[in-house]
């Protein structure tokens, strides 16, 4: 089980005793350890702008991780094999888990899940454009595990080396998975390529819709990134959203050539000069309209979610209730 090694209750501050913020030593020792790329761990003193960061991407992320779970549940009790179906589960079930550690990395931060949660819920947080598009078909999983998880990993295998710890290690475990469900992905498909004309159509749409989608979830061009400057010189982020965008093009291509579809866009093609792939331009218009909340499926991605919480407050209640009653067991036994 992934833990961060510390009992931190909820809304406590997390300076160390003695450590006061003002202190101009604090600071240097900070600065030195980010410029000698060394790990900050959740006891040691920080900038209050470096604590809110990471608050805000981890969240964010982990946010992504629970409401990414709702696109792919929705063909678990459709899946057209039993074997598939016992995958789809488990990978379900992983990015629950995924959203889990994070949580707990965020909680190091001196934020309680609780705020986390509410944040999500009334839709201050955000969590990533790409789950607000619907899964219309089967081929809709495969498609995001060979691209969605494909275009994660290639985000977050940098942020293993973030300079925060429990973020870094966190980002490990996660990848390991996201690579594996990476792969389910692609074999899905694969199965379905070499099955009938109406499979291979169905993949072939289905990676019509999601390219674009796909290539937004970097993020903003380096020039409209607001965050990025300052995230790259604290070793958060590593690479930059057009960087990593452009890595993933690349790879995307020969994978697409062994599996046997083509992209939607015309633009794309290598560049001899620059030893990449051009590719064509965003529209930049649709990410900003689904990331602040008007995509096809935010609302219901939403109220599902809202719903799921709120559906399982008896398992909270009950769980505590369990809980308080082994303390008093254990208390009366040791008295
Ligand atoms: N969607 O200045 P930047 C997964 C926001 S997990 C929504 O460039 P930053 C696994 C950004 O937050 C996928 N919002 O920001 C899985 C900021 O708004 P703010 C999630 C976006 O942080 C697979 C504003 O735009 N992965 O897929 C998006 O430096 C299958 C300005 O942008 C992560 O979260 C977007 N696509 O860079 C699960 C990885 N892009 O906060 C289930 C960690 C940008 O000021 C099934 N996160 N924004 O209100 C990151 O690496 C970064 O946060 C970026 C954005 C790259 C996402």
């Amino acid at each position: 089980m992934y833990t961060q090694s510390l009992d931190v209750p909820h809304a406590v501050a997390l300076e160390p005793p003695g450590a006061d913020s003002a202190d101009q030593g604090a600071q240097e020792r900070f600065d030195s350890r980010i410029a000698a790329d060394q790990k900050i761990e959740p006891q040691d003193w920080m900038p209050d702008a470096y604590r809110k960061t990471l608050l805000r991407q981890i969240s964010q992320h982990a946010h992504s991780e629970i409401i990414g779970m709702l696109p792919e549940g929705n063909w678990i009790s459709r899946a057209p094999s039993l074997k598939r179906k016992a995958i789809l589960l488990a990978k379900v079930q992983d990015e629950a888990g995924h959203g889990l550690y994070l949580y707990s990395a965020a909680e190091t931060l001196n934020s309680s899940r609780g705020q986390m949660v509410e944040a999500l819920h009334s839709g201050r947080a955000k969590y990533s454009s790409i789950f607000n598009y619907p899964t219309l078909t089967w081929a809709d999983v495969g498609v995001i595990g060979w691209l969605v998880d494909g275009a994660a990993i290639m985000n977050q295998v940098p942020l293993c080396r973030c300079t925060y710890g429990p973020y870094a290690r966190a980002m490990i475990r996660i990848c390991k998975e996201e690579s594996f469900h990476q792969r389910q992905g692609f074999d899905a498909l694969l199965a379905m390529m070499q099955g009938s004309q109406a499979q291979r159509e169905m993949v072939q749409e289905s990676v019509n819709r999601w390219w674009w989608p796909v290539l937004m979830m970097f993020g903003p061009s380096d020039k409209e990134s607001i965050h990025s400057t300052q995230t790259m010189q604290w070793g958060i982020k590593r690479i930059s959203n057009d960087d990593l965008r452009q890595k993933f093009v690349d790879a995307a291509i020969q994978q697409a050539k062994v599996l046997g579809v083509t992209f939607p866009d015309p633009d794309l093609k290598w560049n001899e000069a620059r030893g990449q792939h051009d590719y064509g331009t965003i529209d930049w218009d649709e990410f900003w309209s689904v990331v602040n909340g008007d995509g096809p499926c935010n609302k219901e991605r939403l109220a599902t979610r809202v719903k799921a919480h709120d559906d399982g407050a008896w398992v909270r209640e009950a769980a505590l209730a369990y809980s308080a009653k082994q303390t008093k067991r254990a208390q009366a036994k040791a008295a």
